[in-house]
């Protein structure tokens, strides 16, 4: 499971999902630092470490079903447009 990161938004490599454990690999395809982070049932302020330009890091959690929201923590960000919500189950 990837998302790949740019400025300034996400793009996941899939779009459904059953509840399960997800590592979530998360590509910088941008410049500037990014980082993921998902909030959702059971699944609260979990993030990557502050992401360069080019790098990855990986986060791996549990999902139950309901609605979860994927989007990079750095102020501002996410109301530019770095935020995804995914429905699981
Ligand atoms: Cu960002």
């Amino acid at each position: 499971m990837t998302v790949t990161e740019t400025e300034y938004a996400l793009k996941l490599s899939q779009s459904s999902f059953t509840p399960g454990t997800y590592t979530f690999v998360s590509d910088n395809a941008g410049k500037l630092t990014h980082a993921l982070s998902i909030d959702g049932p059971g699944v609260q302020d979990a993030k990557t470490k502050n992401i360069q330009g080019g790098q990855h890091a990986t986060l791996t959690v549990t999902l139950k079903k309901g609605k979860y929201d994927l989007y990079c923590p750095i102020p501002g960000h996410k109301q530019l447009g770095m935020n995804q919500p995914i429905q699981v189950g």
